[in-house]
């Protein structure tokens, strides 16, 4: 491996834009990540995270060594041990649970820390399917919103967000890109500047996102369908609509003109808190604004209501025709044009038994709580739930059990590898070979190694390949090389928009764009090959067959909905150990209502109690008028520290939405008093 030089990477941290990188390395060490400026979309610009990120890829915190737990479960003290020793110890349990009581009671939880399909979605899944464990339902993310969008347009397609330098109009709708999708924003400032585009931000909280446009419009958490259903109401009753597109290119169109007769604009401004003035003007410059794209975001979707409002606000362009026009259309997700052969890469039919249990994600703490047919293994890798996962109270009340064999694969001890029976030390993803596909732009990229692996520590694929050799798994695809995997991952007939790409392909253009056509004129994957405005599918899965405002659930009595959502500075929990980061980010805020706060005696500034039945936070407060009254938010996934009680994720549900299994973070209420005389919470 040469030692100096300037290498070309990809970013392979869980955010829509997948960077392309150069990462600067010099006495073996990589020294600088600036962006790559040949990447076709991102153009060398990259977020202030990933620029730091050296910071974090040599944090003396870095795991090194194996580890095996010396201290009480949650203490955080470890003694080494060796890779050996390692896998021996894992196997030999597994192999005496398995005889005990059956494959399912070990349990694989992973997400996305490191979006390499193969580290993340590769030779895991090979190994745990021929293990026959427990399958988990990986959809703490999008999945409620993708489901939603999939009963509209048939799969995860959108627009080429290349083309929104066209759009005139762009409207952000619960999406806090600025921080989240920072080259979407690029664009749009791209096209403002260009077409005088008019940016629209809908969201509970007026963040950077917010700050950035012309017109912010603050929406009640959990109300968006009924938002876009008053839009639509509108388009019909002014005859904004394309009559010959909808004709053409959707079912139902009729059927939702008298439905959504009852969404009048007074109607739904009780229910969304935008006045009927604004409801009027947002209407009809999405009617008479062409090109109009809606860049749908992940926060409205993280609700009861999630799935449904994705469905609904997906109807919104086919009512203007803006499909056809280049800029205009939307983008929820753009996965479905990269999907790759995940027989291939994943082997399915290695799992013998069909009925093997399926466990959510989103409930741990029920899982491992659970006393019939209890999980007795956990093994984690590439998350870190102790932080991420809703209802953190049962989550941790779950890991302390005496009984449960914890291993965590992580490049930092983190708040969940204090759970673990065994920690093993994780490479960096530049330290790795993997391929990646961005679910927002139409590139696919692969990451050769770049740096030797750190310490002892060691890829998810080569870890999986050392657990199938001590299980005793003799296929030859456990030995199978990256470069394979990939060549197998992108061996896909059915998939025509991967036509010509190849793993040679990805080595030598670095950036490949997949061979994707626009969707208009064509026949969409759903069951009628059109857009579904009314659909029989949803019906038959128990849903309203028009799309429809359903209230969110009575969290309980509480006086404020509490948004938790994502910060500038981290990503999920990734980097709220490092502490460049930290410093960038400086400490969690609760963002409230001047009004509420006048109201409950609390001044800016103060530490507060937040509290639920679920748990409680002491936070500082924030005053002003970003949020709307009722409702507070705050941002970052942030771990304790001495002295502090800032895990949000004690407060937040771990209902399942209506679609896709998906979770519900912004569903939740808490009550809030100043911290030094707020009452105790009253723990469930
Ligand atoms: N800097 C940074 N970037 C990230 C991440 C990160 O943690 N930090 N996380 C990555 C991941 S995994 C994901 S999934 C994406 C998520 O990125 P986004 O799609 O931006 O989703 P969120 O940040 O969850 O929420 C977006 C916005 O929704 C708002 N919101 C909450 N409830 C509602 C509602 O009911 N209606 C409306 N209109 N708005 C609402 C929130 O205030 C927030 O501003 O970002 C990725 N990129
Ligand atoms: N309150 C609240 N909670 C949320 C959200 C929210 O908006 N609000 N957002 C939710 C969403 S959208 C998501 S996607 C989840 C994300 O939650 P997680 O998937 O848990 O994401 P991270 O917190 O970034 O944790 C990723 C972990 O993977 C590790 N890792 C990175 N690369 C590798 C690797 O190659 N191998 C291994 N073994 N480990 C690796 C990192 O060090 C890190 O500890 O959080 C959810 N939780
Ligand atoms: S986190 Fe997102 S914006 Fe930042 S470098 Fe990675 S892909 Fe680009
Ligand atoms: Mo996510």
């Amino acid at each position: 491996m040469e030692q100096n030089g300037v290498f070309k990477s990809v970013c392979s941290l869980d955010c829509p834009d997948q960077c392309g990188l150069l990462l600067h390395k010099k006495d073996g060490k990589i020294v600088k990540v600036e962006g790559d400026s040949e990447h076709p979309v991102t153009k060398g610009n990259i977020c202030n995270k990933v620029r730091n990120m050296t910071e974090r890829i040599y944090d003396v915190k870095r795991l090194e060594y194996p580890l095996k737990r010396s201290g009480a479960k949650g203490e955080g003290r470890f003694e080494r041990i060796s890779w050996d020793d390692a896998i021996e110890t894992i196997t030999t349990r597994w192999k005496a649970l398995i005889q005990a009581e059956g494959p399912e009671s070990i349990l694989p939880y992973s997400f996305y820390g490191n979006m390499g399909l193969l580290n993340a979605e590769g030779m895991d899944r090979r190994f745990f399917h021929r293990l026959g464990a427990s399958q988990l339902e990986r959809s703490i993310c999008s999945s409620a919103g993708s489901a939603g969008y999939k009963y509209t347009m048939g799969g995860s397609f959108g627009i080429n967000p290349e083309d929104t330098v066209y759009s005139k109009l762009i409207i952000f709708w619960g999406i806090n890109a600025a921080s989240t999708n920072m080259h979407q924003v690029v664009l749009a400032q791209q096209a403002r500047k260009q077409n005088g585009a008019k940016i629209v931000v809908i969201d509970v909280h007026k963040n950077q996102t917010g700050r950035l446009a012309d017109w912010f419009i603050p929406i009640l958490p959990g109300t968006d369908s009924a938002l876009a259903l008053g839009i639509m109401h509108i388009l019909f009753a002014e005859n904004m609509i394309d009559s010959s597109f909808l004709h053409q290119f959707t079912v139902g169109y009729e059927e939702l003109r008298g439905h959504v007769n009852q969404y009048d604009p007074l109607t739904v401004s009780g229910i969304t808190g935008v006045p009927v003035e604004d409801i009027y003007k947002l209407a009809r410059m999405y009617g008479k604004t062409s090109p109009a794209f809606i860049r749908i975001g992940n926060g409205p979707q993280h609700h009861d209501n999630g799935g449904m409002f994705v469905r609904t606000v997906s109807c919104l362009p086919a009512l203007t025709g803006q499909w056809l026009i280049r800029g205009g259309g939307a983008i929820k997700g753009n996965s479905g044009y990269l999907t790759i052969n995940t027989e291939n890469l994943q082997r399915p039919e290695f799992l013998k038994n069909k009925q093997t249990r399926i466990i959510n994600m989103n409930q741990l703490g029920d899982a491992l709580l659970k006393e019939e047919h209890p999980v007795k293994s956990l093994y984690v890798y590439g998350t870190n739930p102790a932080i991420v996962a809703p209802e953190g109270n049962k989550v941790r009340k779950g890991l302390v059990r005496q009984d449960l064999f914890i291993v965590v694969h992580d490049l930092f001890l983190t708040e969940t590898a204090k759970y673990a029976d065994l920690v093993l030390p994780a490479t960096s993803s530049f330290e790795n070979t993997d391929m990646y596909s961005s679910s927002w732009h139409h590139y696919l990229q692969i990451q050769l190694p770049v740096a030797e692996p750190y310490g002892e520590s060691k890829s998810n694929v080569d870890v999986f390949r050392l657990l199938a050799k001590g299980m005793g798994f003799e296929d030859d695809s456990f030995e199978d090389t990256e470069a394979e995997m990939i060549a197998q991952a992108l061996n896909h007939p059915r998939n025509p928009y991967l036509e010509g790409i190849e793993y040679e392909t990805l080595l030598e253009k670095q950036y490949v764009k997949a061979k994707v056509k626009t969707l208009f004129p064509g026949k969409l994957p759903t069951p009628s090959g059109k857009i579904e405005l009314y659909s029989e599918r949803m019906e038959q899965d128990g849903y309203p067959p028009l799309p429809t405002y359903i209230p969110i659930v009575n969290d309980g009595d509480h006086p404020y909905q509490f948004i938790a959502a994502p910060n500038h500075n981290f990503l999920n929990s990734t980097f709220s150990n490092n502490q460049k980061h930290i410093s960038l980010e400086k400490e969690p805020r609760l963002h409230m209502n001047r009004k509420d706060a006048l109201d409950a005696g609390i001044e800016d500034g103060e530490q507060v109690r937040v509290w639920n039945h679920r748990g409680e936070c002491v936070l500082k407060v924030t005053l002003g008028e970003n949020v709307l009254q009722g409702v507070v938010v705050t941002q970052g996934l942030w771990a304790d520290t001495e002295g502090t009680k800032q895990l949000v994720n004690t407060l937040t549900p771990d209902r399942i939405a209506d679609m896709g299994g998906g979770a519900t973070f912004f569903s939740g209420r808490v009550s809030i008093g100043v911290a030094s005389h707020a009452p105790e919470a009253k723990l469930k």
